[in-house]
């Protein structure tokens, strides 16, 4: 049985400051090579890592676009949510959302705990299951990457956080792959939301995946030297992972503008080191209201209820200034 797996797709219908091509147009390349690639290799499902779209309202002409490629793929794909599909980075407004309708239509299916069982030729049993981003994925509790429950030949789990394979920096809250490893019963885990990705590793039988953005968005000069990537997964009787570049993404040099990615990367660091200059609080991770209110919560130590109630009103306030932006236009 053989998986199409890719994330992060970013689909927008306006260009990032840094991109020197028409986003739409080469997005839509992309995607058109992925339906191919599932053909030739007679990909049984494609499973996809979150972050569908940029934002959770873009425009119904933009959608309708790409759709149309969407609809080529076998259906539904099988995703979670990512922090950009929905309002708040909440999962719980998804309804509100593109992805939502695309859920309801049958074009995407969510991935959950409960797992989704599919069986391979010669009778082997794959269980799937999927956990959507939320704002505290990488806090204390490693839950989202851990599967608990397994009753199938082989485990695939499907999240959208960050997941890495080493240390990163302080701003940012991560999981690394040696907090879940021993811990969770999933033969492959495959991740969005990490673009730069780590590819696939191997931690004593299971596998860890994350093949990149497929959309170079990040305001980091290194996507200048990154080719986006899909994995292929094939199980029969074993696992074969393989990562592979997509043909028609252009080197780094030719759509990024590297002048502007370097001043949006120096105001990135320059805002972070501000909001932490100001903080009274210290540890304000990501410069996320969530986050910021998390903090807060915790250190006037509020109950989980008034958390959650601050979030969700955010949720809806964003809902709100979005819904305003779309009446200027
Ligand atoms: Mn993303």
């Amino acid at each position: 049985m053989k998986f199409l797996f890719f994330t992060d797709a970013h689909i927008r219908g306006s260009n990032p400051r840094s991109r020197k091509d028409n986003f739409f147009e080469t997005l839509k390349e992309k995607l058109n090579e992925l339906v191919d690639v599932a053909k030739e290799n007679k990909v049984d499902h494609v499973i996809f890592g979150g972050d569908l779209f940029d934002r959770p309202d873009i425009s119904l002409a933009v959608v309708k676009d790409f759709i149309k490629i969407i609809k080529k793929f076998p259906l539904p794909i099988l995703c979670v949510i990512g922090n950009h599909d929905v309002y708040g980075q909440n999962p719980s407004t998804v309804n509100r959302t593109i992805l939502g309708l695309l859920e309801e239509l049958g074009i995407v299916e969510f991935l959950s705990n409960s797992p989704k069982i599919v069986m391979t030729e010669s009778k082997k049993t794959i269980q799937i299951t999927g956990s959507h981003y939320y704002y505290d994925i990488d806090g204390a509790e490693k839950d989202s990457y851990i599967v608990k429950e397994k009753n199938c030949d082989f485990s695939i789990h499907v999240t959208h956080g960050f997941l890495l394979e080493k240390p990163f920096n302080d701003e940012v809250r991560y999981t690394l792959i040696d907090d879940i490893a021993s811990l969770t019963l999933a033969d492959i885990t495959l991740v969005g939301h990490y673009h730069s990705g780590f590819g696939i590793k191997k931690y004593n039988d299971k596998y860890f995946v994350n093949p990149g953005a497929i959309s170079r968005i990040s305001s980091t000069v290194s996507e200048i030297y990154r080719i986006p990537s899909y994995a292929i997964i094939d199980i029969d009787n074993n696992i074969n992972i393989s990562i592979l570049k997509l043909q028609c993404a252009k080197n780094g040099e030719d759509v990024l503008d590297r002048e502007k990615l370097l001043i949006e990367q120096n105001k990135t660091i320059l805002f972070n080191q501000f909001v932490h200059q100001i903080t009274s609080y210290g540890n304000f991770e990501l410069l996320k209201l969530e986050n910021i209110i998390s903090e807060i919560a915790e250190h006037e130590k509020l109950g989980n209820e008034i958390k959650k109630e601050a979030l969700e009103k955010i949720a809806l306030a964003q809902d709100l200034i979005t819904k305003e932006e779309v009446n200027l236009e």
